[in-house]
């Protein structure tokens, strides 16, 4: 995307006819600069020394400047007359994209970009072309573009405003509006006896992106002579603006043993500059960085457009690795600008992926004869699983050597299993714990015995 096609520096001279009371009175617009801000030429793949492989054009409106032109890319120069040639044969890859300076005998004016691209045979005419003939057709004055943080010398140019009434009598332009009278005061200028209106300092169009200004004639006794004429100013962006991210630990969780795809969280990044007509303020994410990278360095993925972070692999162990630290980058241009790196933390949340294991596996107790209620063993089981949470906590059950019902067992605190006797017992008992095997209260082990 571009603000290629919204270029009006195609009209030479716009004349707008206003209807007023009486009659027809007339405006003559000329916008000083290049014509167009983007031009777009196609060329063959292979470039001789000496080739035009297009032109550059500058409205000079009545001055009588002489202008020079400077191509940023060294295998180009630009002559007096616009042309942009070939300075040395090389060969063209991928569109190539610069910067070519207009300058006065004062210093830098203001400048336009050229791109290249390979000549492809359904696409012979150049997009520059259809700009110029739509604009051509408009009758209506299109907004006029300025870049941002244009470097001076200021005031500069900007367009020359003339009444038709001008050949017949002395007019007097001034102008009203924000950035005439109105704050920003002063930010632009009208030359009162020429109509020239400058503009005295660079623009930023993330404090300002347009303005309306309103041009008057009059004529040396004070009459208007015109109906004024509204101007629109608007602010081009440049990339001035780096990306941030809007928290700087951005936090989630996802729970152990979720399959790639599942979404974890979202991170937010913003950058001041236009999203709408150009890229400069459109972000990419991408993840750079993982910590621990186990067990593959790349557990998540992140959607480069909206910031959705989710699993890409399996393998999320809480046990093994509870947390990640992810380094998160945010890029503008759509990944080709400004950088700026963040942080998420995703915590591995506890699903009951562990069963119970006794500690020790066997136990060996003997028992009073003829005392109900006695304490027989206290059995330990462990559970990898978070504590103190269904996933962890155990229910004892004796699924054999039990048959007579001599023995009850229970949970206690912590885990533990205390194994009774509820029946007088008549002689010793050797219980092998082994047989007598607990169950958790949960999924893990339901229905089924280990
Ligand atoms: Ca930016
Ligand atoms: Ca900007
Ligand atoms: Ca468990
Ligand atoms: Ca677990």
């Amino acid at each position: 995307m571009g603000m290629n096609r919204r270029s009006n520096r195609g009209l030479v001279l716009l004349c707008v006819l206003l209807q007023i009371a009486g009659g027809l009175a007339e405006w003559e617009l000329c916008i000083f600069g290049f014509r167009e801000e983007n031009y777009h030429f196609t060329v063959p793949k292979s470039l001789e020394a000496g080739t035009v492989v297009g032109q550059v054009d500058f409205d000079k409106c009545e001055t009588q400047l002489v202008i020079d032109y400077v191509s940023e890319d060294p295998h180009f120069l630009v002559q007096a007359d616009g042309s942009v040639t070939v300075k040395n044969d090389f060969k063209i890859h991928t569109p190539r994209k610069f910067k070519v300076l207009a300058f006065d005998d004062k210093g830098p004016l203001t400048s336009t970009m050229v791109t290249l691209k390979k000549e492809h045979a359904r696409h012979r005419q150049s997009e520059h072309d259809h700009s110029h003939r739509r604009h051509k057709r408009d009758w209506v004055i299109p907004p006029i573009n300025i870049p941002e943080n244009e470097r001076g010398p200021f005031p500069k140019r900007v367009i020359q405003i003339k009444s038709s009434r001008a050949d017949e009598m002395t007019v007097f332009y001034s102008i009203t509006g924000q950035g005439a009278d109105t704050p920003p005061v002063g930010l632009f200028t009208i030359e009162k006896s020429t109509g020239w209106l400058y503009i005295t300092k660079p623009l930023d169009r993330e404090e300002i992106p347009s303005y309306n200004i309103f041009v008057h004639a009059v004529s040396a006794s004070g009459a208007a002579v015109e109906t004024p004429i509204e101007i629109t100013i608007t602010v081009t962006d440049q990339n001035d603006n780096r990306p941030y991210f809007t928290q700087p630990v951005f936090e989630g969780s996802v729970a152990e043993g979720s399959r790639p795809g599942k979404p974890v969280m979202t991170v937010t990044a913003k950058d001041d500059d236009d999203s709408i007509n150009v890229n400069n303020g459109i972000v990419a994410y991408d993840i750079v960085g993982l910590d621990p990278p186990l067990p593959s360095p790349k557990m998540f993925a992140i959607n480069p457009e909206t910031g959705v972070i989710s699993v890409l692999q399996t393998g999320l162990d809480r046990e093994k690795y509870p947390q990640y630290t992810l380094t998160i980058t945010a890029t503008d241009q759509e990944g080709s600008g400004f950088m700026t790196t963040g942080k998420a933390v995703i915590t591995v949340t506890d699903t009951n992926d562990n069963p119970p294991v006794f500690d020790p596996k066997t136990v060996s107790m003997s028992v009073p004869e003829n005392k109900v209620g006695a304490e027989v063993a206290q059995l330990i089981v462990t559970d990898d699983d978070s504590p103190n949470t269904d996933a962890w906590q155990a229910v004892y059950r004796i699924i054999r050597g039990n048959e007579a019902n001599n023995f009850g067992i229970k949970t206690g605190e912590d885990n533990i299993g205390i194994l009774t006797t509820v029946k007088v017992t008549r002689a010793f008992c050797k219980i092998v714990d082994q047989t007598m095997t607990v169950h958790s209260s949960t999924e893990y082990f339901k229905g089924g015995v280990r």
